[in-house]
């Protein structure tokens, strides 16, 4: 889809339901359309950053905020109608607005119009997605530091480096009789050493970013009654999943989501895990299995009253699991059950709430976050990790042409295909395609 640049779009910006509303305009004839539907009361000029009150007939009392190109979110001229906030009042402006020259706008529009007009490059567009979409302090302000530039600067110094590398190895090119080479080939060799390893730093802080914007994922194994779903209803206050001493009972995984200390947790209760012949049985120990294997965290929940301290779930799930991806914490349930005895571990009985706390704590500690400090950089995007990863493969590539000693041209061309993977982020070479793909993900009014 094209959008027009020249269309002047409008849309709500404010979800129904509150005490105000925002209509929000972009676009050159902003003020033309503007001037037919709303009466200002003062006919004083409506300069940038100025705030007037008029009226709508028979519609509302609005108060205008005004914006001039290239100062405002779009780069285009732009208003901001504030009114009351019902649905109707809304509907009937955004309905005079289309009759005096605008029109609706797409999802995302008005922040593609931003990236368009060059007033935020593309990651820092798709940051603005991400702080509407977070649910936790953390993701906010993982979303905040994107939107504030992130790692946009460092992706373009990098850029800019290789493309001064490409230019010289394109400079031998143009004089291949002469058998020279302007690249001095150890300086090539660690600027491309240097920008491997920060694309590929990058690259692997995904599973991070990605766990702390989507949630990180925790899921709760254990064999059948040993109390995984009381201890899921325990940690969310509710009585959420089913409970019951039959084992067995719980087939399907059951997800529930918890934010603590700031960052927001998918807590996944399972089936529990044992030889079986149940067929539906057997398909929810599958999933228990492959949840374990995408989760960030596992709660293995050792059953003392059948065990001891022995660890027969952290010991099995540690034989299915990789440590650089999973941290396990193992839990002695049914504390109650066990007076007397002290394992010296973490023990809890979910029932009466005892050593939730201290569990609590030591998911948080376990958490992709208790590693990092204030101004670690974490790609939190899917479309990004895939262009770091293409970036550093094509990389690797240059560095083995330039082992091989091959020619400056085929080394310039690997040279080149990693600029483009890394101008795709922030938006330097992008299709129209991906644009869109992008902007789709927006709310209207965005
Ligand atoms: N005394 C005591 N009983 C508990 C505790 N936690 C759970 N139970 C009981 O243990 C039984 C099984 O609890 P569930 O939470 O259903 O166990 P589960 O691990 O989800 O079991 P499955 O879904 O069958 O895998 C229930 O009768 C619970 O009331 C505890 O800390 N102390
Ligand atoms: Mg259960």
């Amino acid at each position: 889809m094209q959008l027009q640049l020249e269309d002047t779009i409008c849309a709500p910006a404010t979800a129904t339901g509150g005490a105000i509303g925002v209509v929000r305009l972009s676009g050159p004839g902003c003020y033309e359309v503007l001037g037919k539907v709303v009466t200002l009361r003062s006919s004083r000029p409506l300069e940038a950053g100025s705030v007037r009150f008029g009226e709508i007939p028979g519609v509302d009392e609005v108060l205008v905020s005004c914006f001039r190109a290239p100062h405002s979110y779009t780069g285009e001229d732009c208003v901001e109608i504030g009114c009351h906030g019902s649905s109707y009042i809304i509907g009937r402006i955004m309905t005079l607005l289309c009759e005096a020259g605008a029109r609706p706008a797409e999802a995302g529009e008005f922040t593609r119009r931003a990236f368009l007009n060059g007033r935020m490059d593309l990651a820092e567009a798709e940051a603005v997605a991400d702080l509407i979409a977070a649910e936790s302090e953390y993701a906010h302000r993982v979303a905040l530091g994107q939107l504030r530039g992130g790692y946009s600067a460092e992706l373009r110094g990098l850029r800019d480096r290789m493309l001064e590398i490409c230019s010289l190895l394109e400079l031998e090119l143009d004089f291949s009789e002469e058998d020279v080479e302007f690249a001095d080939r150890s300086e090539l060799r660690r600027l491309m050493e240097e920008a491997l390893g920060r694309c590929t730093a990058l690259a692997d802080s995904f599973r991070a970013g990605n766990a702390i914007r989507e949630g990180i994922p925790v899921v709760i194994a254990g064999e059948p009654n040993s109390g995984k779903s009381t201890l899921l209803n325990a940690l969310l206050g509710e009585d959420r999943a089913i409970v019951s001493d039959i084992p067995g009972t719980t087939r399907d995984t059951v997800e529930e989501r918890i934010v603590l200390d700031g960052l927001e947790f998918r807590f996944i209760d399972t089936a529990g895990i044992r030889e079986s012949s149940d067929t539906v049985e057997r398909l929810g120990i599958g999933r228990t299995l492959e949840s374990i294997k995408k989760a960030f965290l596992v709660i293995c929940l050792e059953d003392p009253t059948v065990h001891g301290y022995d660890t027969p779930v952290t010991d099995a799930v540690r034989a299915m699991t990789d440590p650089s991806c999973q941290k396990l914490i193992t839990v002695y349930g049914k504390a109650d059950l066990m007076s007397g005895k002290d394992s010296g571990a973490l023990s809890i009985c979910a029932p009466t709430g005892a050593g939730l706390d201290k569990l609590r704590s030591a998911i948080v500690a376990a958490s992709p976050t208790a590693s990092l400090h204030g101004d670690t950089v974490l790609v939190t995007n899917a479309r990004h990790h895939a262009a770091l990863l293409a970036a550093a493969a094509s990389l690797r590539q240059a560095l083995c042409s330039l082992d091989s000693g091959l020619t400056a041209d085929l080394l310039a061309e690997d040279v080149r295909s990693a600029i483009g993977s890394l101008s795709s982020i922030t938006g330097e070479i992008t299709s129209q395609d991906i644009l869109s793909t992008i902007f789709q993900r927006f709310c209207i009014g965005k």
